[in-house]
């Protein structure tokens, strides 16, 4: 089945930015979108997402240049060719752009075709998009990562730390799940409304928090919680980004909203400190991506028993995991598709990171569509965790949707293994 055309223009994401549509056309008229989402708190090994830069152009945030570089140059690469072929297709654009980090055509550019390419190859098979990627092996519903409260970069710096989670490990079922951080989410915002807490909705659908200082949200999870009819730490566990990256300097972590300074040594007893005082589960980016040396420390110290997750530390990057592996920094890595920019690359990652018996965490990003690629992903490639934001505002709940009618699809061989899933990192 040979692609017959591809086409791309500039849609809208749930910030309101301009991002890329691609549309891959077959040649039974079959046709298929993938639509790029974008990150605010970007790690600097990401892949270049090819914004135009002019500021008289949606103050420079326009997507044109990547639009022509789909019209232009990868169009005519992979017209003609079978779109069943995606690992070749994908190293095709790869070679085309010739850089390290997809800076020439663009990692938005690439990662669109490719996952237009995805979605109309499984169209043509008549399949799903989950059994198509997952050779029909995928049938792991995934535990949900959910946001309670944003911080940080999406949400002008409320708070230092970007986001206060919950995971619901308690839970037997997905449906479960959904119900529990339903409960949670909106217990939480009423306790915050009530305390004068709340400002509003973060770039994630969390609420925007007002607190003096970082700790003190803990409160309101843990109350939140427990006013919800659950245990802390038994029903449901505390998850965090730190998104550090965003708070070194090279030499010092900083929390502006608390005006404090840490040494490496002194941030590292704050994260382990925390880590023990509450029923925190999993912690991702708890240090920057390139402090490797505390990453090392709180694995060893903490690894058997909190999920540490790699998101800027790995950026989906291949290498970047491997050498992670081999000095035991982590886990666990964030998977997203636009950090690396295709989505055989993204597979490629989800598996090395199985492969070293780590868990991945397939995730959104701040900037989001409608677009639920990602639900099927993480059911196809069996990695049993996704992280979507919170629990509110349609470019979120379209995935968390996804997989009720993934897991309806799937009738009797869908699996949710739920916080059993731990096993695999834990001793
Ligand atoms: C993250 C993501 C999603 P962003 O840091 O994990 O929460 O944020 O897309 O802004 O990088
Ligand atoms: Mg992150």
């Amino acid at each position: 089945m040979k692609i017959s055309n591809i086409d791309a223009y500039q849609i809208y994401d749930s910030r309101g930015f301009p991002t890329l549509e691609v549309e891959v056309e077959l040649e039974n008229g079959v046709s298929a979108c993938g639509l790029v989402p974008s990150g605010a708190s970007t790690g600097q090994f990401e892949a270049l997402e090819l914004r135009d830069g002019d500021k008289t152009k949606f103050r420079g945030k326009s997507v044109y240049k990547a639009i022509t570089n789909v019209k232009e140059e990868i169009a005519p690469a992979l017209i003609g060719k079978s779109v069943f072929d995606q690992q070749k297709n994908d190293l095709l654009m790869i070679e085309l752009d010739g850089t390290e980090n997809k800076s020439r055509l663009g990692a938005n550019a690439i990662l669109g075709v490719s996952m237009a390419m995805a979605k109309a190859a499984a169209a043509a098979r008549g399949e799903a998009l989950f059994e198509y990627l997952g050779k029909g092996e995928g049938n792991l519903i995934p535990l949900n990562e959910i946001q309670i409260l944003g911080g940080g970069a999406h949400a002008g710096w409320a708070t230092d730390i970007q986001d206060y989670l919950v995971i619901a490990v308690g839970a037997k079922t997905y449906e479960e799940t959904l119900e529990m951080t339903h409960n949670i989410y909106h217990t939480a915002g009423e306790l915050m409304k009530k305390l004068g807490k709340c400002v509003g909705i973060a770039d994630e659908g969390g609420w925007w928090p007002d607190y003096k200082d970082n700790e003190e949200p803990f409160e309101v999870l843990m109350e939140a919680i427990k006013l919800a009819g659950y245990e802390p730490g038994k029903d449901v566990a505390i998850s965090l980004d730190i998104a550090a990256s965003d708070l070194y300097d090279g030499e010092h972590y900083r929390f502006k909203l608390d005006n404090k300074v840490f040494t490496r040594d002194e941030f590292y007893d704050l994260m382990s400190a925390w880590c023990k005082k509450y029923p925190i589960i999993s912690i991702e980016d708890p240090f920057a991506d390139t402090d490797f040396e505390n990453w090392k420390r709180l694995q060893a110290e903490l690894g058997h028993k909190v999920q540490i997750i790699g998101d800027d530390l790995f950026t989906t990057n291949i290498k970047r995991i491997e050498q992670g592996i081999d000095q035991g920094l982590a886990n666990s890595v964030l998977i997203k598709l636009n950090q690396i920019g295709s989505v055989s690359e993204t597979i490629d990652a989800i598996r090395l990171t199985q492969k070293a018996g780590w868990l991945p965490v397939v995730s959104a990003r701040s900037g989001e569509t409608e677009d639920a690629f990602i639900s099927h992903l993480a059911v196809a490639t069996n990695a049993g965790q996704l992280k979507v934001g919170s629990f509110a505002r349609s470019e979120r709940q379209v995935k968390w949707n996804e997989n009720l009618r993934i897991q309806r699809k799937l009738g009797d061989k869908a699996r949710f293994v739920g916080a059993a899933l731990y096993k695999t990192i834990f001793s």
